[in-house]
């Protein structure tokens, strides 16, 4: 029998690389989608199934983390193997304008789905994403074992849907874990993203379309990673014999400054002359420097990052690039291939 599994988020960008990821490997693939009034199901075009097809492994339910009762009788009908817990609203500077909302959908949202498992009485493995925003203050290098002092309403809301999930696995037995995920990018970042933003004015700006990029403080420190090669570590953690928490990261530091300037100088062009300051993108506080160890998932895993941060510049100009030129021709636009 075919293994199956249940995403929320599906529609992220972490969502589409693990659907894809998981029907590579055979599985039928669950997917909770908010309604829209507009489409958001872009990321998924590649892999989407016709409803009529006979064969299908791809199933899309409308639902919505804060609603309980639907992710109750979800769970209760398809019974799923695995459970991925990607939804949330995970943009870090939008928590600081909608606090609470994020507290619901990012932190008690974890909960209300520990608790849905419990309440439908189905057996399976729950991954949690948990985020290196919870370590905010601590300096690095960060690894399981880093106390947490998160700096914003996001990473308030993810240390509670950490220790949810490890008060579950403890309390009930429950096969959770908590993937510790280091910022991982791709062609399919959301625009507002610092790496995806900048990649994003590069393209414009060579092409013509854009003059100025407006960003905030460019002294942070990140340690970017892949996205692709993440969810694969997502997975690898729900394959693992005990249920454990896991770091993914690349070990590597970049200021957001080096980003941008590895952007520009990717088309040839000095990021100095177009980048330009802006408050708005300032946030009340700052993380100032995450890099990751991840020599655990190395050891126990056998998982390692093989993109790092200049490679992953590269992929995302370049696709970016790419799209705006899909557009202008009329063909059809991909966000990467
Ligand atoms: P995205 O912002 O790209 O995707 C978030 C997903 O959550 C979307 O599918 C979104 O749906 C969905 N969502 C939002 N609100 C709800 C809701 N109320 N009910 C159901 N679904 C909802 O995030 P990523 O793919 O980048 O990240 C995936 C997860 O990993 C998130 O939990 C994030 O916080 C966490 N994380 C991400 C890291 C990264 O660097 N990318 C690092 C560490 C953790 P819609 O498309 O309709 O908006
Ligand atoms: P982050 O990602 O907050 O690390 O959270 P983001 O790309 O938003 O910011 C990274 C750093 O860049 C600085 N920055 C800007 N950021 C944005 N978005 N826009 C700007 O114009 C800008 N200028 C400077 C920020 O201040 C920050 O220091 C991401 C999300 O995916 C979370 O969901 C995830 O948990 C963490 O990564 C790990």
């Amino acid at each position: 029998m075919a293994k199956s599994a249940l995403i929320t988020g599906i529609t992220g960008q972490d969502g589409s690389y693990l659907a894809e990821l998981l029907l590579n490997k055979g599985y039928e693939v669950h997917g909770i989608v908010r309604r829209s009034s507009s489409f958001n199901t872009e990321r998924l075009d590649d892999i989407y199934q016709d409803p009529h097809d006979a064969n299908r492994r791809l199933f899309l339910h409308f639902g919505d983390l804060n609603d309980g009762v639907t992710l109750i009788n979800l769970l209760r009908d398809i019974n799923p193997d695995e459970v991925y817990n990607l939804g949330a609203q995970s943009h870090v500077r939008v928590s600081f304008d909608q606090p609470v909302f994020t507290g619901d959908v990012t932190g008690l949202a974890a909960m209300r789905l520990l608790e849905a498992v419990r309440a439908a009485r189905v057996r399976t493995k729950i991954y949690q994403a948990s985020s290196s925003e919870m370590f905010g203050a601590t300096p690095p290098p960060q690894n399981e074992r880093t106390p947490f002092y998160p700096r914003s309403p996001y990473g308030a809301a993810k240390v509670y849907a950490y220790w949810a999930t490890r008060n579950y696995r403890e309390a009930y037995d429950l096969f959770a874990v908590n993937g510790i995920l280091f910022n991982h990018e791709s062609p399919r970042r959301g625009a507002t993203f610092v790496t995806r933003k900048v990649t994003r004015a590069v393209a414009r700006i060579r092409a013509g379309l854009q003059d100025k990029l407006y960003m905030g403080n460019l002294d942070a420190v990140r340690d970017w990673g892949y996205a692709p090669e993440y969810v694969e570590g997502m997975w690898r953690m729900l394959q693992a014999p005990q249920p454990d928490d896991y770091v993914l990261a690349t070990n590597t530091a970049y200021s957001v400054k080096d980003f941008v300037r590895l952007a520009f100088e990717h088309v040839g062009l000095e990021w100095e002359k177009y980048v330009e300051y802006d408050a708005r993108y300032k946030r009340p506080t700052e993380v100032d420097a995450l890099i990751g160890d991840y020599s655990k998932a190395n050891s126990e895993l056998g998982w390692e990052p093989k993109v790092l941060t200049p490679d992953l510049v590269r992929i995302m100009v370049d696709a970016d690039i790419q799209l705006l030129e899909d557009e202008r021709t009329g063909r059809r636009v991909r966000l990467d291939r």
